[in-house]
């Protein structure tokens, strides 16, 4: 049988050694007694070169003419070293001299999405296809296959095993939590129903109650990640109805800031790590959209609601005490902090208890705030967290005012009747985090098969 060679592994050392790939046909051009064409595997790809001479016959030449962009190939040649670098192509060192050109599977000669054109810059010349965000999305198996998407989506995965890992080390526990539910966990209308046998049921919208239910159950530290559904009509750059939440919860000894603590140091080595391993990921994916390295401070940027408030007034821009930031002041928030401190990263403490769910605990010492907190990466959400009530005469009141139907959730209120240790926690939104670290405009760009309110295929 054959050896193949990764392209990944083709240089200039292996010049004059012969060796067989397998990859797609990229592009390709034949003219007269020569043709040259590109062969792309993954993120890497090596021009090939065949001439009609003693190894090719001209019947050889004809056939692989004929195979048509996107089809799998074996290609057997020469490696020669080349003086100029290959210019499109990842192997710039060396070209692949042709011998031989077999096809393993042919696509169709007539593709809906052409990979060159979703491998483009937005910004190109006119003459040239720039295959729009829905095309690409309609066509995601094509589109996946561009550099870009295959190094985004290693990134992604990057992100869930440091997640994973970090955690792992600090002795938290991996979970499962149920994805029927029985009733909203989060308050308000924003589920997706679904028929349960004779009954209804709803789809979970965060795994928050199982895990603190966990919590009550001393598992002592907990995380999970799994997908979180969210019938929002929000038709944005940043909302999805089904993302991949990263969630954790601990418990803790004296205070919350053991946990955002322990949150700021997760954050750090996930950004550590990709930095550390995924350096040609970012500038794969940066040579089609370029965007700022991203910025970060150890330890982490923490700063406490009512500053932010000061930074915006002082910017001109309107924000009430115990309001929620709006999108637009969330943006500038983020630009203030990073000219005044040089990060993209920050924590902010402290949000005012109105603008929080249910089951946050309530500042003590300061009326109308909170122990809460949300995570912030080029000026946007991508954690919100919390101190959670283990009291449940407290529970239940604070329920209660926004109306919620304690009943329906009975067995999470108990198991605070039980005895339960001080805990916090947080939700972590994984496409919202690829995005902001890569510099992308759009979580459907960081979503494999993204679902959206006017999207649910493929
Ligand atoms: P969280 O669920 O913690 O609040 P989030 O980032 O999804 O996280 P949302 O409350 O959903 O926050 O929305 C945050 C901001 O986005 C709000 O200011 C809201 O007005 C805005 N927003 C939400 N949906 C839309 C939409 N469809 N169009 C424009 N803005 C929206
Ligand atoms: P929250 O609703 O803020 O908090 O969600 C947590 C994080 O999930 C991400 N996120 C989303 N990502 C894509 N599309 C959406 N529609 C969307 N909505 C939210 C964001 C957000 O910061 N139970 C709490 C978490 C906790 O307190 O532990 C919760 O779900 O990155």
């Amino acid at each position: 049988s054959k050896s193949y060679s990764p392209i990944k592994l083709l240089e200039s050392s292996l010049d004059g050694k012969s060796v067989w790939i397998r990859g797609r046909l990229h592009t390709s051009r034949f003219k007269g007694k020569t043709g040259f064409f590109v062969i792309r595997h993954q993120h890497y790809s090596v021009q090939c070169v065949l001439s009609v001479g003693s190894a090719v016959s001209r019947q050889m030449m004809k056939f692989a003419a004929s195979v048509s962009k996107e089809s799998i190939v074996d290609v057997a040649g020469v490696l020669r070293k080349v003086d100029s670098p290959v210019a499109a192509c990842s192997q710039q060192e060396v070209e692949l001299h042709t011998t031989e050109i077999w096809c393993v599977s042919a696509a169709e000669p007539r593709l809906p999405l052409q990979v060159e054109d979703a491998m483009r810059p937005n910004q190109q010349q006119a003459s040239l296809a720039t295959a729009g965000q829905e095309i690409k999305l309609d066509n995601r198996v094509i589109d996946l296959r561009t550099p870009t998407n295959q190094a985004v989506f290693r990134l992604e995965a990057e992100v869930c095993r440091l997640f994973r890992d970090t955690l792992a080390a600090e002795s938290f526990v991996e979970i499962h939590t149920p994805k029927i539910i029985s009733a909203a966990s989060e308050g308000g209308a924003n589920v997706f129903e679904v028929t349960y046998f004779k009954s209804k049921a709803y789809l979970a919208q965060s795994p928050q109650l199982y895990k603190q239910m966990a919590i009550a159950g001393d598992f002592d530290r907990v995380f999970t990640i799994g997908s979180v559904f969210r019938a929002e009509d929000s038709n944005t750059h940043r909302h999805l109805t089904e993302f991949i939440g990263l969630d954790l919860e601990m418990a803790f000894l004296s205070h919350y800031h053991e946990v955002l603590d322990t949150l700021g140091r997760l954050f750090v080595a996930i950004f550590k790590g990709l930095q550390a391993s995924c350096a040609d990921l970012i500038s794969t994916v940066c040579k089609q959209y370029p965007a700022e390295p991203f910025e970060f401070l150890e330890p982490t940027l923490r700063l406490e609601f009512p500053e932010a408030v000061r930074m915006l007034r002082e910017a001109g821009a309107e924000q009430g005490d115990f309001d929620d930031l709006s999108t637009p002041n969330e943006k500038l928030l983020g630009r203030l902090v990073k000219a005044k401190y040089k990060t993209d990263f920050y924590i902010l403490d402290k949000f005012p208890l109105a603008a929080r769910p249910f089951y946050t605990m309530p500042d003590p010492a300061r009326p109308g705030y909170s122990n809460s907190y949300d995570f912030f990466m080029r000026g946007e959400e991508i954690l919100s967290g919390a101190q959670r009530i283990h009291d449940p005469a407290l529970l239940v009141e604070r329920a209660q005012g926004f109306g919620i139907d304690t009943a329906k959730m009975q067995s999470y209120v108990d198991c605070f009747k039980y005895g339960c240790p001080p805990h916090a926690g947080g939700g972590i939104g994984l496409e919202r985090v690829t995005m902001l670290f890569l510099g992308l405009d759009n979580i459907r760009k960081t979503s494999l098969f993204p679902r959206d309110p006017k999207r649910l295929t493929p």
